[in-house]
């Protein structure tokens, strides 16, 4: 392969000229395209890396941050964000994903607010919490994906006795990227109530496989109608897939049940059961994931990087970093990517390696 050029002053016979033609040029806030080293290269330079984050010191500095930090007016999320170290210093889990833990002690209530970033939880501990969305109260049990699409309003209520620790994931990233956040709080709260009913969304949309009503309005959301995905129909959608199987490899995607597609438009989710002894074999993708280790205990490679999992571990998967994987014992992962947003800007390039 030829080597580029990249025309320095040094380079030419007439310097000065070019020298004084290149000031010229900056002084009226212009650069030659020409000039531009790692613009367009082969491959992606990515900043963000493959990194991974203990349960276990994740869990102890949550119960920490109870005992320290209140979350009324002000705090609002008692919420530690995964750092990736290559994204220098910035509060994100991956180039365009927010990760978080979120810890929500006894009879507390992390107040209402909304954003145009949109957001998810994957319940990891405890039980008790649920969300209100819009005014619709959802539970919130170990193994829940609970939506909250972009500009809905939400507040957490724990009215239990025991705190609870929930995975957030955010498109915030990304949103900031394009200058559209918007952010406006709520009202403020009224009672912590205890909620036992099933939510509007599930009693409407949550019929199972392939039900769902007649009589929709024309102007559907952007997003899943249903705002929440029980681990029971996951987990038995997960062994009924891993029987199917013989590679031992079984995956799902959550998807609006109106229409196929992703819960949400910048969003998709996927739950993944890796049988003991059993592997996902080495693949990459363009765009970031999140992954969450729910169960089990697993293996990874990311890029050069290598991670032991244990129950709730999560690590990222940068975009076009090769991931495998491997089971010690049956292994269950929640993932979250940019998926749908690669895809819509035709951007998604995928391959087995
Ligand atoms: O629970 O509303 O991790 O607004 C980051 C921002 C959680 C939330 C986060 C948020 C929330
Ligand atoms: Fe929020």
């Amino acid at each position: 392969m030829v080597a580029k050029r990249f025309f320095a002053p040094d380079e030419f016979e007439n310097k000065a000229e070019v020298d004084e033609f290149y000031k010229m040029v900056a002084e009226k806030d212009l650069q030659p395209l020409w000039t531009q080293k790692g613009l367009m290269l082969g491959e992606p330079p990515i900043r963000d890396i493959p990194f991974h984050w203990r349960w276990s010191d994740i869990k102890k500095l949550s119960e920490r941050s109870g005992e320290l930090i209140p979350i009324d007016r002000g705090g609002d999320r008692r919420v530690l964000s995964l750092t990736n170290p290559g994204l220098g210093g910035l509060p994100y889990a991956s180039t365009t994903l927010w990760g978080a833990i979120q810890y929500l002690g006894p009879r507390e209530v992390a107040p209402a607010h909304r954003h145009s970033a949109a957001a998810l939880r994957f319940v990891v501990e405890g039980s008790g919490v649920w969300t209100l969305v819009n005014g619709d109260p959802v539970a919130m049990e170990p193994g829940d994906l609970v939506l909250t699409p972009n500009w809905t309003w939400h507040e957490h209520h724990n009215p239990g006795d025991t705190p609870m620790m929930w995975f957030d994931a955010l498109d915030l990233p990304l949103i900031r990227s394009v200058d559209a956040l918007f952010y406006e709080d709520g009202p403020d709260l009224m009672v912590n109530r205890l909620v036992d009913a099933v939510s509007s969304s599930e009693l409407e949309f949550g019929g199972g496989a392939g039900l769902v009503p007649f009589d929709m309005e024309d102007e559907q959301p952007n997003h899943s109608p249903l705002l929440a995905f029980r681990w029971k129909d996951t987990d038995r959608t997960l062994e009924s897939l891993l029987s199917r199987r013989q590679d031992g490899y079984a995956a799902l995607r959550f998807s609006d049940p109106t229409n196929g597609k992703d819960v949400m438009p910048t969003m998709r989710c996927s739950m993944h059961r890796v049988a003991a002894g059993s592997e996902i074999s080495p693949r990459q993708t363009t765009g970031s994931s999140i992954w969450l280790t729910f169960a089990g205990s697993a293996r990874v490679s990311v890029g050069e990087s290598e991670f032991q999992l244990e129950h709730g571990d999560l690590f990222v998967v940068p975009s076009w970093a090769s991931m495998a994987l491997s089971a010690n014992e049956q292994t269950d992962l929640f993932c979250v990517s940019d998926a749908p947003v690669l895809e819509a800007l035709g951007l998604m390039r995928q391959r087995k390696l």
